[in-house]
């Protein structure tokens, strides 16, 4: 063979290679847009789809339109110009389209919200078109769905505007670019090189966050840095809130509330002080001139160390006010986070959160907006939905998610959270009698509120799948479908994203879903069954702890939380015990209250119960549990068959990189089993039942386990 040929053959083989490398590494997330396989389908949508018709000059409806050329000519296996099918393409907003395009129209887009949009067959053209730029551009990604999710594209007229304002993910990124509980990398944000350098990953991470609905991002850890705020960061942050806005993404900052003092050269951070509320204004009017369209703060105050108005003997509402007066005039919003507990109150650390807000409802001004855990404790594998969902008719409230696993297994173990999120959603407060769901307070429509959200604790960094697991690409998928409407399935959501993900072959789509609605249960059956919470090791939280009864802090100890004794287990919170029921509506309160009412997936959150207590399939307490943490096991275990059995539907570097975490997994179910069972066994001193494996190890062996290095670990701590 000529040299020049052999050259060539071999720069061929390299490039095949690399883009084959680069197709299957995860980096594409849901939007890979392949080539459909299936060449009848193939074949039908190529007649159908024609001409894309862009109108408007705004940079979002050219995301749009790029978006659109792309996606056609990778699935339709052509170059998008090229395409001749019957149905052009046509985008565009109300304004913007032609007119006797949008005559058609006159009443369509009163169905829909500013950011919803319109899908719409009309003769020769199928019409994507909304009341502002990023609803068409959200209806764009939705078209394109629907050609990866093979759907018909005839006879369209789809309208969605999402049920939620603020949908958005919480970094708890470092200006070190640590990430506070992150175990997918570093901080995408690379604050030393911007803003001059733009890593073209932004651009990316923005057009992945628009293609599910997300429309906000706090850049920064809620432990937060003052520096932020300085001129020397917001540089920075308006380069990121340039890349950002085409897609809709509005940026927000953590605001430490002892800045004043920090970079402001103040004596006093007391939010009633005359000097700091000046300070805030004219750093909020500041940050407006870099970025006009900024968001507003998220504050963690008085929590964990962090400072806050109690520093200076003012409350919540205090603080949450000076801040919102300073943003009003910009439409910023200060959410005000709830997650508080505090060493010197005795009180069951469950309760705290509500004490401290409840009292304050009604007082929070109009654009503040109490951003609240789904739990009452802090985002355990499972946990009641968090009282005050059920308490504050007249403030508004918002919920917040932990996407990253900090308490299940962090990057290594497949849970599949939708399903998770979709519980706390679905859960009932009684507010206003049945069928006051989590849902209906936080998409505002049981009390009539203003402002909406939804936050999720980021699961992404600079691995270059994102999120460390190819599967946890789907908790950052689902949270977004979600917080766009909280009312989906998450099983049609799972399933919508392996289409989107990997393949549309149904066998396969099956199987890959039901792997990932089981391991919801899976990870609390194998870490923390029946109501059991915060058994965690310490600092880290990377696997089990439940002796850890040593820490100064009472309630950061996994004993406060389980309470195991010769009787039996469970921290008793009905009237009895802490009388925590008792923050929850009465008709809720009534169903924990009782040991038979209350569901036993909740029985240790609210009872203290005896070894031999009979739970409802007749097995003691001990066997019962102890059946759960082999059931947890055994599922992990099907889970990996089922995905063995799949090798021949993915590409190969997928597969093994999922095996192998799903054997990391596998192992650590394992050691979360036996740890707990041979920890707990010396307190109810009864047998293992049949069924459930003997520990490969002693009680002590695992207590002497370290891992001074286990990622995710708050730098200070
Ligand atoms: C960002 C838990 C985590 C902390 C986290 C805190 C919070 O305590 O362990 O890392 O801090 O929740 O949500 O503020």
């Amino acid at each position: 063979m000529p040299k020049y040929l052999k050259w060539l053959f071999t720069f061929g083989v390299v490039l095949v290679l690399q883009s084959m490398a680069y197709a299957t590494d995860g980096y594409k997330l849901w939007l890979d847009y392949k080539t459909i396989s299936d060449s009848t389908l193939l074949k039908e949508y190529q007649s159908l789809v024609g001409s894309v018709q862009a109108y408007g000059n705004s940079e979002t409806i050219e995301k749009a339109n790029r978006e659109l050329h792309e996606g056609l000519s990778g699935l339709l296996g052509m170059n998008a110009k090229k395409l001749k099918g019957t149905y052009s393409i046509v985008i565009g907003t109300y304004q913007t389209l032609p007119k006797d395009i949008a005559s058609q129209f006159s009443n369509g887009l009163e169905n829909i919200n500013e950011e919803g949009y319109v899908i719409k067959s009309l003769g020769n053209h199928i019409v994507i078109t909304a009341k502002t730029d990023i609803g068409v551009l959200y209806g764009a990604f939705n078209f394109l769905k629907r050609l990866q999710t093979q759907r018909s594209i005839e006879n369209l007229n789809i309208t969605d505007s999402p049920k939620i304002d603020i949908r958005i993910l919480n970094h708890w990124d470092n200006l070190d670019r640590s990430v506070e509980r992150g175990y997918a990398g570093f901080s995408l944000w690379n604050w030393h090189q911007l803003p001059d350098y733009k890593d073209p990953r932004y651009e990316d991470y923005a057009r992945a966050n628009a293609s599910i609905g997300i429309n906000g991002t706090v850049l920064t850890n809620v432990n937060s840095n003052a520096l932020v705020l300085t001129p020397q960061y917001l540089e920075k942050v308006k380069a990121l809130a340039d890349i950002f806005r085409p897609y809709g993404l509005k940026v927000y900052l953590t605001a430490r509330f002892s800045a004043p003092m920090e970079i402001g050269g103040l004596q006093t951070a007391d939010p009633l002080d005359a000097n700091v509320k000046t300070w805030w204004k004219n750093k909020v009017e500041e940050i407006y001139t870099y970025i006009p369209d900024f968001g507003g703060f998220l504050v963690k105050a008085n929590s964990e160390g962090q400072p806050g108005p109690q520093n200076y003997g003012r409350n919540h509402v205090d603080g949450a006010n000076m801040m919102a007066e300073a943003l009003a005039p910009f439409n910023g919003v200060v959410m005000w986070r709830a997650f508080v507990y505090s060493e010197h109150d005795a009180t069951d650390r469950a309760k705290q959160a509500y004490n401290e807000f409840v009292p304050h409802d009604g007082q929070f001004k109009d654009n503040v907006i109490i951003q609240v855990k789904n739990g009452p404790i802090d985002f355990q594998p499972r946990e009641p939905f968090h009282p005050m969902f059920g308490a504050m008719p007249n403030t508004n409230l918002m919920i917040e998610f932990q996407i990253t696993q900090e308490y299940m297994g962090g990057a290594t173990h497949l849970v599949y959270q939708p399903k998770l999120f979709e519980e706390v959603f679905e859960a009932d407060t009684y507010q206003k009698g049945k069928g006051s769901t989590v849902a209906k307070v936080i998409d505002g429509s049981l009390h009539n509120k203003k402002i909406t959200g939804v936050a999720g604790v980021s699961n992404i960094g600079t691995d270059r799948n994102w999120t460390g697991h190819h599967f946890l690409q789907a908790n950052w998928y689902g949270f977004g479908r979600l917080a766009w409407d909280p009312y989906l399935n998450s099983e049609d959501i799972a399933k919508e994203w392996t289409r989107m993900t990997f393949s549309n072959k149904a066998k396969f789509v099956d199987k890959v879903a039901d792997m990932m609605i089981t391991s919801r249960e899976a990870v609390v059956n194998y870490m923390t069954p029946l109501g059991l919470h915060h058994i965690m090791a310490t600092g880290h939280h990377y696997g089990p702890g439940p002796w850890v009864g040593n820490l100064s802090r009472p309630e950061w100890n996994p004993v406060y939380y389980h309470k195991a004794d010769s009787k039996g287990i469970g921290f008793d919170r009905t009237p009895s015990g802490s009388n925590a029921t008792a923050q929850y509506a009465p008709e809720v309160a009534a169903m924990f209250n009782n040991l038979t009412s209350c569901p036993e997936k909740d029985l240790l959150w609210f009872h203290h119960v005896q070894w031999s207590y009979k739970l409802k399939n007749g097995h003691s307490l001990w066997n019962g549990m102890a059946l759960k943490y082999q059931e947890g096991v055994n599922q992990v275990a099907q889970m990996q068959t089922t995905w063995n059995q799949l090798e021949n539907d993915v590409d190969a570097q997928r597969f093994n990189e999922v095996k192998m975490m799903l054997n990391i997994q596998y192992k650590e179910a394992k050691w979360w089993k036996d740890a707990c069972l041979l920890y707990f066994q010396q307190f109810s001193k009864m047998e293992l039942p049949k069924g459930v494996e003997a520990p490969a190890h002693t009680l002590e062996y695992y207590q002497n386990l370290q891992f001074p290095y286990a990622p995710g670990i708050r730098p200070q701590w």
